[in-house]
């Protein structure tokens, strides 16, 4: 009978245990797409981090539970989460007893984040709640009252190609905190995406307040299908002819333009048909795009057969070889329909032999998530100067995704598309260098090193390429005098 005992013991110690402070018992129902809905619930600390107090993460639809807490006098704020970013779908929290700023149940209307503050006891709160705090942005936060800058709009561009003038939605951020001169990331979606959901999803904006860059998400037009794209040629598009390569060189110069950007510092990545885009960017406007990374893309055939580029370009893929729409070994005969594209074993050796590229080798990275199903390799690519580089993330399980965003959790890609733009050399030199006589009248406008580097025209004891005022370009080696 000693366990009864024991047993009685500790449920009367639990039941009848009395709360020093204030007991409030918070009820959260689920509605629909439950499992999308969460909070953090913090007590406000004069001077310090908010402290966390309770959390809750829905599993499923329909449900309701209670959490009971015991709560000193002080300032509370719930931080709301919807991890789709269309709000909690009717889910909502009460608190009994009422609290003031807590008076009526809360529910998180739309989008991905929100915050109800509170009190208990006496006092005044004035918590800061940080965040977009204009209703009509992409990115508003409902209850945020510190507007912190982030807010970001669908912005419309005109231009014009052959004097026909062209409109197009694009969605722009430029941290308060980048510095002057700082690098742009375009991010394209992917085939029926958004510029929205793509910046949602990569976490893209605070990558670019943590590191101090720009970054635009072009948004595609729409095909006969109704689904926003890029156009990079699939057959069943056969119809399309949006130029999207002039459209975003048009875009990045009036970006350049109108913001304090480095022009020597642009760089794409997308997703899918995104990620193909990359690869036309790569060959058709290499003098621009520093490095491009796609996800999950593909090079298609005829991109590739005609691929000549100005100049070499820094290029990662991060592709998983379990993808069921993008396949790690191609489509070479166009079963699917998107048109013919190789493996990407065959892109990276294409790129590796255009660039003149050694592969430096293969190694993996830790399994961090051992629950996600894949594990990462990564190979490079590059010659005795490191520049350019070429690099695989081939994920060995790894699905048609986006990995730190789904998928794969071992990485963010994301970050690592960020880390690998960072450590690109510039490689905006012409790709082809032939020896060339100049002619009497050409000068030399312009010296670089073997890294790409602009040098002094009298720089010695090195190997420099210079560029002729005849559009001709040659390499010269001065000896030290
Ligand atoms: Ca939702
Ligand atoms: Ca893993």
């Amino acid at each position: 009978m000693k366990w009864l005992h024991v047993l009685f013991c500790c449920v009367s110690l639990q039941t009848f245990a009395q709360c020093e402070f204030t007991e409030v018992s918070i009820e959260t129902s689920t509605a629909q797409w439950g499992d999308e809905m969460s909070w953090e619930l913090f007590q406000a600390l004069d001077g310090s981090e908010p402290l966390l107090i309770a959390s809750f993460q829905g599993e499923s639809n329909w449900t309701t539970s209670s959490q009971v807490l015991c709560l000193e006098d002080g300032c509370y704020f719930f931080a709301a989460s919807d991890s789709w970013g269309d709000g909690w779908n009717g889910g909502e929290i009460s608190s009994s007893p009422l609290l003031e700023g807590f008076l009526d149940s809360f529910t998180l209307d739309d989008g991905y984040a929100g915050y109800l503050a509170f009190q208990v006891g006496e006092g005044a709160c004035d918590t800061s709640l940080p965040g977009c705090t204009e209703p009509g942005a992409l990115n508003f936060v409902q209850g945020a009252n510190t507007d912190d800058g982030s807010c970001v709009f669908f912005e419309t561009f005109e231009y014009t190609v052959n004097s026909e003038v062209l409109e197009r939605q694009y969605i722009y951020y430029h941290p308060e905190s980048a510095p002057a001169e700082c690098p742009l990331v375009f991010v394209f979606h992917g085939y029926t995406g958004s510029a929205d959901d793509i910046m949602q999803y990569s976490g893209f904006n605070a990558l670019a307040e943590e590191f101090g860059f720009a970054v635009c998400y072009p948004q595609g037009t729409t095909d006969s299908f109704g689904n926003a794209f890029f156009n990079v040629g699939y057959d069943f598009q056969f119809n399309e002819n949006v130029d999207d390569v002039a459209f975003t060189l048009a875009l990045n110069d009036y970006l350049q333009a109108n913001y304090a950007l480095d022009e020597t510092a642009v760089y794409g990545t997308g997703m899918s048909n995104g990620g193909d885009f990359c690869y036309l960017l790569a060959c058709q406007a290499s003098d621009v795009f520093q490095a491009v990374a796609p996800v999950a893309g593909m090079i298609m055939q005829d991109i590739m057969d005609a691929c000549t580029p100005y100049s070499t370009t820094n290029i990662l893929e991060i592709h998983g070889t379990e993808d069921d729409v993008t396949y790690y070994d191609g489509d070479p005969t166009n079963q699917d329909g998107w048109g013919a594209y190789p493996s990407i074993p065959e892109t990276m050796d294409f790129f590796a032999d255009l660039f003149q590229l050694g592969n430096l080798g293969t190694g993996p990275l830790p399994n961090t998530d051992a629950t996600d199903g894949s594990e990462v390799e990564v190979t490079n690519w590059s010659n005795i100067s490191a520049c350019p580089r070429l690099t695989l993330y081939k994920v060995d399980g790894g699905g048609h995704d986006w990995p730190g965003a789904w998928g794969n959790m071992d990485i963010d890609a994301s970050l690592v598309a960020w880390e690998f733009f960072e450590s690109t050399c510039n490689t905006n030199l012409p790709l082809s260098i032939e020896p060339a006589l100049p002619s009497a009248e050409s000068i030399v406008q312009g010296t670089w090193d073997m890294l790409g580097r602009p040098c002094p025209a009298n720089a010695a004891g090195q190997l420099v390429i210079e560029r002729l005022s005849n559009g001709q370009v040659r390499k010269v080696f001065r000896a030290v005098e």
